[in-house]
């Protein structure tokens, strides 16, 4: 298997988490979409040129995140699956994974708008937009620091709620500019420095 896509990318890092949790045998190509004959090679895998995409050993390319963990989870199978298979924890593990989802849309959303990497000319960046999405991850990940029941997310047991939730959140905490408001989630903090003391986390957490 090859994974494309840097692990500066969060949707790309909990696949690359999951793939080592899971001890799958893959390849790592950092592709970046935003370097010509870069996006050119990823276009192969992935038309819309987004990172991440995979390429499975019988050569079918699968892209979006959602999608590449889902074929994951039958690869390895619902024994070895961290997204439970069926019941109330898999609704509780899908509802956390889409909540924070929502969150660090909205703040990859911001880190487009303004800083080093944003598409848009300042003046052309519409302020009560770029704030509103401030606030709604941190109403997000607020909402999800008073979901985490400990030591996991949904218990005893490390699931793709983790996963994700990890990823996302350091991604977030990063790039949160010091003029938007303060994130105030001791729990998520917490989980992070739980997850990232594992290699399977601290071998894909960007430098
Ligand atoms: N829903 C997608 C989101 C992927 C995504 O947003 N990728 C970003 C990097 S974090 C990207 O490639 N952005 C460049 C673009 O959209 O052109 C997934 O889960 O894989």
């Amino acid at each position: 298997m090859k994974l494309f896509g840097g692990f500066g990318s969060p949707f790309t890092r909990r696949v690359g988490t999951t793939l080592r949790l899971y001890g799958l045998d893959h390849e790592h190509i950092p592709l970046r979409g935003s370097v010509p004959e870069e996006l050119e090679q990823l276009q192969k895998f992935n038309p819309l040129g987004r990172v991440p995409a995979l390429e499975t050993d019988d050569g079918r390319a699968i892209v979006d995140s959602a999608a590449i963990l889902d074929y994951l989870d039958q690869l390895v199978g619902p024994e070895k699956s961290l997204t439970p298979p069926s019941g109330d924890a898999r609704t509780e593990v899908m509802n956390i994974i889409g909540i924070s989802a929502g969150a660090v849309e909205k703040s990859i959303s911001c880190y487009y708008e303004e800083g080093v990497n944003a598409k848009r000319p300042p003046e052309m960046v519409f302020r009560p937009w770029v704030d509103r999405m401030y606030e709604q991850t941190k109403e997000g990940v607020e909402a999800l620091d008073g979901m985490v029941k400990g030591p996991w997310m949904i218990g005893d047991q490390l699931t793709q709620a983790d996963v994700s939730m990890v990823c996302f959140w350091d991604f977030i905490a990063m790039h949160r500019p010091a003029s938007a408001p303060a994130l105030n989630c001791p729990n998520l903090s917490a989980l992070s420095e739980r997850a990232n003391a594992m290699p399977e986390f601290s071998e894909t957490r960007p430098g």
